[in-house]
């Protein structure tokens, strides 16, 4: 499973999900920066359909809602 997260480091909602990676210390989430490389941002708007972040693609499906995101890494802890 692919799984690819959009951020941005002073987003306090990005904060949320970055915290929860590193409690759970999983270590298969691509991190991809979209103020650092706007490439990231032009991606997450084509292939998300929204400009918002946080926004964790599982195999390229987008998912919105840090809340909704942390749920769904609990759910799919890291084999
Ligand atoms: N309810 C959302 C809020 C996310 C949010 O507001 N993110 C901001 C950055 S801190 C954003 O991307 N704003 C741009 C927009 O909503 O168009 C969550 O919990 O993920």
């Amino acid at each position: 499973m692919k799984l690819e997260l959009f951020k941005f480091d002073s987003c306090p909602y990005c904060q949320r999900v970055l915290r929860e990676l590193e409690r759970s210390g999983r270590t298969d989430v691509e991190l991809l920066d979209t103020l650092e490389n706007p490439e990231n941002q032009a991606r997450l708007v084509r292939e998300g359909g929204l400009d918002q972040v946080p926004c964790l693609f599982v195999d390229g499906k987008p998912l919105y809602e840090s809340l909704d995101i942390i749920d769904w890494l609990k759910r799919h802890p890291q084999l």
